[in-house]
């Protein structure tokens, strides 16, 4: 697309809605003018291509298409059958994989997805099987109920949240953590690493149905072979979220041992990430669980957006490109470079390192907690967001630790010089912050305190360092 062509079709669809509810588009042109500001180190997050944000703005929102490829429960879905097979071709080419779903409208929907799949696959129910074969009239109460004890009973090993793992991993909190009977694994309180030996202990001594790999905020790389032969020696089945890390598969930075598709049973990520795509999840398995899965949509998700599934199909092209396996090492660089600076100035964090994107910094070396330092971070420019560490002291909601990833600004374009100057700045602003009180004097987790003129001239170096990298740099909306 010219620079141009890209130019005219966000303000001419910026105009239309404009006439209709001006607000909006207010609100539109300002998510764009913010994120081009801010320093966003969210590892979450990135920024998708024009191609993408635009594939997903048509007529593809209006149509309903429960089903699959080819068996719909809606007429008129010829079209939709083809970006949804578009995608999952993609999908399943970039990644290996002989099973692509793409319906999956964010990565906990793919988990639940996978989780059914598992469940639908693996527990010996009569009930179910009848079920299963749509024999539902048969069953009786009392099979409904033998069904949903033995659905209900089964046993999950993940990832514990404080570790790194995520919330669906089997966090008691999340739905996960109750529909399953579930343990965690968590990492050496010595070095922050996951510790197969004791991984697999656990895995002997619980004998889970699922084991789940994979994280949110865990910035080393894990080991799926040993992983897959842990599941094994129990007869458990391997799932992998790789929803943070996609991108980094992609791009070809994690192969071998480190490459969850070989390995794993069933696969679950989303496409916004590292993958730099729509927002989205999708599943990859074997053809032994290609049929459950297949039944996500309408089994446990509602009906598919199939103009997001488009997006996908846009972005997972580009992710096939060359050019991608520059980036995703490029992302892994600035990890490195961002970590090394950190150190340097001397804070502390998890792991002592980094080999993928992301870097947890514990900020209790700064004497304050995740909360007050991201608030801090942000009064200056610096969009990062608070985690919990390792047997974190403040819990899931103050934290003790700074999450912060380069998968967007890498995509703008910034490189090792400006992550050490990015070092720098979170350095002054989290050495410059105290905690601070509450009404009653008592210490707050919450109330710090930044001398404003602190966070201003950072929050110029930050917009300085970012000018040279304009973000949609074809996109003027006037
Ligand atoms: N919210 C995502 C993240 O920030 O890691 C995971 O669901």
């Amino acid at each position: 697309m010219s620079r141009n062509a890209e130019s005219t079709a966000f303000r001419s669809a910026l105009e239309v809605v404009r006439g209709v509810e001006p607000r909006v588009a207010d609100a539109i042109a300002a998510e764009l003018a913010d994120q081009r500001e801010s320093l966003k180190l969210i590892a979450s997050e990135n920024y998708a291509s024009p191609a993408t944000l635009l594939a997903m703005g048509n007529w593809f929102s209006d149509k309903y298409a429960e089903g699959t490829v080819g068996r719909r429960f809606y007429a008129g879905c010829q079209n939709v059958d083809t970006v949804e097979a578009l995608a999952a071709e993609h999908a399943r080419e970039l990644f290996g994989a002989s099973h692509a779903y793409v319906q999956p409208h964010s990565g906990i929907d793919a988990n639940l997805v996978a989780f059914w799949a598992i469940l639908a696959d693996r527990v010996e129910s009569p009930a179910l099987r009848k079920a299963q074969a749509r024999q539902v009239n048969d069953l009786t109460e009392a099979d409904w109920f033998a069904l949903r004890r033995e659905l209900g009973n089964q046993r999950m090993l993940g990832m514990s949240l404080d570790a790194g793992g995520h919330l669906t991993h089997g966090f008691r909190p999340n739905i996960s953590g109750k529909m399953f009977d579930q343990r965690s694994y968590g990492t050496d309180p010595a070095t922050g690493l996951i510790d197969y030996d004791r991984v697999a202990e656990a895995a002997r001594e619980f004998k889970p149905l699922i084991l789940v790999a994979g994280y949110s905020a865990y910035p080393r790389k894990v080991n799926f072979r040993i992983m897959r032969e842990i599941a094994d020696s129990v007869g458990a089945t391997f799932m992998v979220d790789m929803a943070h890390f996609a991108g980094l598969v992609a791009g070809k930075v994690f192969t071998g041992d480190f490459d969850p598709v070989p390995h794993a049973h069933i696969v679950t990520t989303t496409t916004h990430k590292s993958l730099r795509g729509p927002r989205g999840g999708m599943v990859l398995c074997g053809p032994e669980l290609a049929d459950q899965v297949d039944r996500g949509c309408p089994m446990v998700l509602g009906g598919p957006l199939p103009h997001v599934m488009a997006a996908k199909a846009v972005a997972l092209a580009e992710a096939r490109r060359p050019d991608f396996a520059g980036y995703a090492q490029r992302i892994v660089d600035n990890a490195q470079a961002l970590a090394d600076g950190l150190l340097r100035r001397g804070a502390t964090l998890v792991t002592g390192g980094t080999d993928n994107h992301l870097v947890l910094i514990d900020v209790s070396g700064y004497g304050l907690t995740g909360r007050q330092a991201e608030q801090a971070l942000l009064d200056s420019g610096i969009v990062t967001n608070r985690n919990s560490v390792p047997q974190d002291p403040n819990g899931a909601w103050y934290t003790s630790g700074i999450r912060i990833g380069t998968p967007a600004l890498t995509t703008r374009g910034l490189g090792a010089a400006e992550m050490d100057a990015t070092a720098e700045l979170i350095h002054t602003v989290l050495s410059q912050t105290t905690p601070g009180t509450g009404p009653d004097g008592a210490p707050s987790k919450a109330k710090y305190v930044l001398d404003p003129a602190v966070a201003e001239s950072v929050g110029k170096q930050a917009a300085d360092l970012l000018t040279p990298f304009p973000l949609y740099p074809a996109v003027d909306l006037g």
